[in-house]
């Protein structure tokens, strides 16, 4: 992709384009991220730029993570936080022509990995969202804004897909018919999701909301976590949603994209790594009733994708990306399989939770 960045952008954080290299970095649907190398110095920085159309509101997605920084810099200063950088006037965006732009530092001697290929990575990965989540137990979630309005809400979901029902046209329909059937036969998943929302004992927390392997910086000799990145969807919501994306990204070997459904199967070794690294953490902190629901938020999550894939297909693919004009919808069907081989192992699962969670007690 040309890059076309406007000067002003620069300048706002005292750089000039002719003295800065940029390459494109990262795998998101969302945004447009960019190392960006300042030639006179050979500093490194991350230049990114904020989708609107997702973020409607990049002024709280800033918001949120000055507040999470300012309370981690207090109550555990050796926390490595990659917040966005100031620019010269003290802002933490640059906003040129609607555009909202923000650098932040680059961490050095780390890698951010597409695919993991060992169960230790998922053991790290997990420990590092796990860190955050621990950091910021005592953090009143309710002081942060929802970047999005409503984004891990199972209800609106299910919602968004019947409204998606209502309006696509019957050729769409017929060609997703199969899995329109497989996700009105999870509704389970909703009922359960719904019963346990209200629950005193089902807080919420500050949760990252993206917790795929790209979005943990690892040492590149040790493969150790450093710290985690892709702050934007940093707000209030339930432990579920950490840990159960990291089930959906991390337990398979092949990704969302992959349509040979053979090849959707659960790495029961890296959910056992997994467990262990986010309990390394969360074990003494999460409440009884969380402590039950550790295999649903896979469940929960998994099933929450596939609607989510369903739907913008059921609307055309307006919100992601695809490079062919079925791919959501064999999204969908790569996530439903992944759902399957969830519950098909599941008391192999539960065996494995209920051992780590036995372990952290004596
Ligand atoms: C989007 O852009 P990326 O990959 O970080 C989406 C996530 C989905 C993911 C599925 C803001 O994340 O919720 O899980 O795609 N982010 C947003 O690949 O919608
Ligand atoms: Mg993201």
């Amino acid at each position: 992709m040309e890059l076309t960045i406007d000067e002003n952008v620069l300048k706002a954080y005292g750089l000039i384009s002719k003295n800065i290299k940029l390459q494109q970095i990262g795998s998101g649907h969302i945004n447009g991220t960019y190392l960006l190398t300042n030639l006179s110095t050979s500093e490194k920085f991350v230049l990114q730029y904020i989708n609107t159309n997702v973020f409607t509101n990049p002024k709280a997605i800033a918001n949120n993570i000055q507040a999470v920084a300012a309370y981690l810099s207090k109550n555990s200063p050796n926390y490595l936080f990659p917040a966005p950088l100031l620019s010269q006037s003290g802002e933490t965006m640059a906003i040129h022509d609607g555009e909202y732009w923000r650098l932040s530092p680059f961490i050095a001697d780390t890698v951010a990995l597409d695919t993991l290929n060992s169960p230790k990575q998922a053991y790290e990965a997990a420990k590092q969202f796990g860190k955050l989540s621990r950091l910021l137990n005592n953090f009143d979630s309710s002081k942060l804004e929802a970047t999005i309005v409503g984004f891990h809400d199972l209800e609106l979901r299910f919602e968004q897909f019947k409204a998606a029902l209502n309006t696509a046209q019957d050729a769409v329909k017929d060609k997703a018919a199969q899995e329109i059937e497989t996700a009105l036969s999870f509704q389970h998943i909703l009922s359960q999701y719904l019963e346990f929302k209200s629950n005193a004992d089902f807080p919420n927390r500050v949760m990252h909301h993206d917790t795929k392997i790209s979005n943990v910086l690892l040492d590149k000799e040790t493969f150790v976590g450093v710290c985690v990145i892709d702050l934007d969807t940093l707000m209030p919501g339930k432990f579920i949603s950490d840990l159960g994306d990291m089930m959906r990204t991390y337990l398979c070997e092949f990704s969302e994209n992959e349509t040979d459904l053979s090849k959707i199967s659960i790495r029961v070794d890296y959910f056992a790594a997994m467990i262990e690294g986010y309990l390394s953490e969360m074990g003494d902190i999460l409440t009884a009733t969380e402590k039950e629901l550790i295999l649903f938020s896979g469940h929960y999550i998994i099933y929450m994708q596939a609607l989510r894939f369903l739907t913008d297909y059921l609307n055309g693919s307006v919100y992601y990306p695809i490079h062919y004009p079925e791919q959501n919808l064999d999204r969908t069907k790569n996530q439903f399989k992944l759902l399957g081989e969830l519950f098909a192992n599941e008391s192999v699962l539960q065996e494995i939770v209920k051992a780590n969670l036995v372990k952290k007690q004596v």
